[in-house]
């Protein structure tokens, strides 16, 4: 959080009163995640922190968390989306806001939105997690939504990325004062990409956020989206590209959303920090809901875009079961899985899923975890307990 927060003049008019009805209540049939009609309940978890779901509604500065009981569309309400910012949200002009491409390119160039807007646009439905989201907060830093904007890398081209470059940097409006070895410098929010991972065609500068302009809070007019990879690479309030021959070592790719785990290095064991970057695979059951005698578990699963063989569903010890998917889930959206839970008996029970992609990955048990100081990429499955 940044305490001098230049953000907190901002009212909440960005983010409030800007549903998503026109986009998406009208043709979303409420497939396998309807929102509670009469006569459901929500069976409640008997392992439930509750404390856990005492998020702030979105203000200023603040960081705000779902409430994953809650999930019971496939897009994520603009107003609910989870939100993260490290340096606060900067007030941004949309009018007098330029993005500038700079470094080793053959023509440095500056955009307005109106230039950006009036380019090619994509849309793509992108879900993401925050690298620090996880069980201690029933995995609340979640969403998935609707974007449009433009591809990165057609501005990457008419830029022309020089030979010998290395990494493209975007730089969020957002600064902070960070102390690094006594003393105190300003450094902007910032994250890099490797020239290969920058080109990938699926990388977008988003403006609209299901078919609003971006609201304030998640960074407009303008943010980087890189689907499959974890929410930091995201960065909001996007300024400036830059284009360069170094590594780019800035807070959050080298000391924070830094990942330190043993590892098998070609057969030593290590201990390796890596930049969290893609997704790993990973499920999660986050409600279970009652009507008329019938049960249902729903979750998501949240991945670097790899196609899923399956998700499957262990109640206590029995055998693991297929959970339908959502026929609407796209590469990089979320995926809504459920699972018809028939005639469980009474008392309590241990529920859990598990998510197997394509090429044979299952995702790893807790025990499974190699051994880990940071708490980011928390990707385990997740048994929940829960009374009938
Ligand atoms: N400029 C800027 N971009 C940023 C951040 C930030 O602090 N500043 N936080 C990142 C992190 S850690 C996450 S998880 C996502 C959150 O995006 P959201 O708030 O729209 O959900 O934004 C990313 N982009
Ligand atoms: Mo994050």
């Amino acid at each position: 959080m940044n305490p001098e927060g230049n953000g907190r003049r901002k009212l909440l008019k960005g983010a409030l009163g800007t549903g998503i009805l026109a986009a998406g209540a009208a043709s979303v049939p409420h497939f396998l995640f309807p929102a509670l009609a009469q006569g459901e309940r929500l069976v409640p978890f008997s392992d439930d922190q509750s404390q856990s779901f005492q998020w702030n509604p979105i203000q200023p500065n603040t960081t705000h968390w779902q409430d994953t009981r809650e999930i019971n569309s496939y897009f994520t309400d603009n107003e609910k989306f989870y939100l993260v910012q490290h340096y606060g949200q900067p007030e941004v002009d949309n009018a007098s806001w330029r993005l500038k491409v700079t470094g080793m390119v053959d023509n440095e160039l500056e955009f307005s939105l109106q230039d950006l807007m009036g380019r090619n646009n994509i849309e793509q439905q992108v879900g993401f997690e925050c690298g620090g989201n996880g069980q201690r907060l029933l995995h609340g830093l979640i969403g998935n939504a609707n974007w449009r904007g433009v591809a990165l890398n057609s501005i990457l081209q008419e830029a022309g990325v020089q030979d010998g470059a290395k990494e493209i940097v975007f730089f969020g409006a957002d600064t902070s004062n960070e102390e690094i070895r006594g003393r105190e410098v300003e450094k902007a929010f910032a994250r890099s990409l490797s020239i290969p991972d920058a080109m990938r065609p699926e990388n977008m500068l988003a403006f609209e956020m299901n078919g609003e302009p971006l609201p304030h809070y998640h960074g407009k007019p303008v943010r980087l989206l890189v689907p499959g990879w974890y929410g930091v690479a995201n960065v909001k309030w996007l300024t400036q590209i830059h284009v360069q021959n170094t590594r780019y070592m800035g807070r959050f790719m080298g000391r924070d959303y830094v990942t330190l785990k043993k590892t098998n290095v070609g057969g030593t064991e290590r201990w390796v920090e890596n930049s969290v970057t893609t997704m790993n695979l990973k499920s999660a059951i986050v409600r279970v809901v009652e009507s008329g005698g019938q049960y249902r578990i729903q979750g998501f699963v949240l991945n670097d875009g790899t196609p899923l063989q399956s998700v499957e569903v262990k109640v206590d010890d029995g055998p693991w079961q297929r959970a339908e998917m959502n026929p609407r889930n796209t590469k990089y959206s979320w995926k809504l899985f459920s699972y018809n839970w028939n005639s469980p008996a009474p008392g309590e029970h241990t529920i859990v899923s598990r998510v197997t992609d394509v090429n044979g990955n299952i995702q790893i048990t807790m025990d499974q975890v190699p051994e880990k100081v940071s708490f980011w990429e928390d990707f385990a499955q997740f048994p929940r307990k829960i009374n009938i």
